[in-house]
């Protein structure tokens, strides 16, 4: 019986894929249902089973399965497998081959990958950068910020488009790594804003109409697309003027603080511990100390030395 996708009915060119955990596998599936043919490798190879069956192609060690496309991807956990894995290979590996990364790591890392990735001669690297869970690649909302050689990216846009929407941000490597910890960075403080905010719901009389999922559609989701971006393009413009006098419109600092210590006092009251709160009153306060406490909300960028 053939597999569903075999890979004899690949209408595209090949690709190879280095790193099947939940967001390489989501790739690799992409690949193989928009017609690409797809050699994998992944460390534990159970873990490519689901690929194989869909029409993969299982690969013995990473350098065959470099070898087996002019396109490689990898996906791995963090930049150290990608130097581990690129160190091993042997200096001809790579030969006039593009590599596409989407390891998360930091700028210094990518730099030494796109070393390492000449010196195994592929002809270029490019980082990758997803903004996207593994269940919507595939999807136009899905966004992945690409930087590193132009040619080399524009070469690989016509696969990399299979994944979502591309934006290529530049020719320095690390741009897609700024790109990704920028955004990172806002998913994280919202994350735990939401899951404070549904703590709190769960211990209040609102927890019984309906749940954490109905709350979040009738309530979060307005708020987060509603609301919050008014709030967040005033303070950027305030950024980009460094003007963060309140002229009586705006609400200040002190008074912020004054509204979180509140928040923070009925949090406590229902049980709920608040220490993800507390960064947030230690940089009003250091605004404060600055001489700012009068200055609106955006001014609390001066804390954190960015200037
Ligand atoms: N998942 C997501 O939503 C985010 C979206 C934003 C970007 N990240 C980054 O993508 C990289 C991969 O993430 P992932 O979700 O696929 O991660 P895992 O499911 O944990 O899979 C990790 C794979 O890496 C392999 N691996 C780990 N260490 C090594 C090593 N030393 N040598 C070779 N392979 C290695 C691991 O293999 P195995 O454990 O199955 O044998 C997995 O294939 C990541 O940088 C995110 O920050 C995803």
């Amino acid at each position: 019986m053939s597999p569903p996708h075999s890979v004899s009915q690949s209408s595209q060119g090949s690709v190879s894929v280095l790193g099947l955990g939940l967001m390489g596998n989501a790739l690799a599936r992409a690949l193989i249902q928009n017609g690409w043919k797809t050699s994998v490798w992944n460390r534990t190879a159970a873990k490519a089973e689901p690929i194989v069956h869909m029409g993969g192609i299982l690969a013995a060690t990473p350098a065959e399965c470099i070898q087996a496309s002019e396109l490689t991807i990898f996906c791995l956990l963090d930049q150290q497998a990608v130097h581990e894995i690129l160190g091993e290979c042997d200096a001809n590996c790579g030969h006039g081959r593009i590599v596409v990364d989407f390891t998360s790591g930091i700028v210094s890392d990518n730099y030494r990958s796109q070393q390492l990735a000449a010196s195994k001669s592929f002809s270029a690297y490019v980082r990758g950068a997803i903004e996207a869970i593994p269940q919507s690649i595939g999807l136009p909302e899905s966004i992945l910020y690409y930087s590193g050689d132009a040619t080399a990216f524009k070469k690989a846009e016509n696969c990399l488009k299979v994944f979502g929407t591309s934006i290529y941000l530049g020719s320095d490597v690390s741009l897609a790594s700024v790109q990704e910890a920028i955004l990172g960075t806002c998913f994280y403080f919202f994350g735990v804003g939401f899951l404070q905010s549904i703590a709190l719901l769960k211990t209040s009389k609102l927890w019984s109409s309906g749940g954490a999922e109905n709350f979040t559609t009738r309530c979060v989701i307005p708020f987060l697309t509603e609301q919050l971006p008014v709030a967040f393009l005033d303070m950027a413009k305030e950024i980009d003027k460094e003007d963060y006098a309140t002229k009586g419109s705006v609400v200040t600092v002190n008074t912020l603080a004054s509204s979180l210590r509140a928040l923070m006092k009925f949090n406590v009251d229902q049980g709920i511990p608040t220490s993800a709160f507390e960064p947030m009153l230690r940089l009003m306060e250091a605004r404060a100390e600055q001489g700012g406490g009068g200055d609106g909300m955006a001014s609390l960028i001066n804390v954190f030395g960015a200037n």
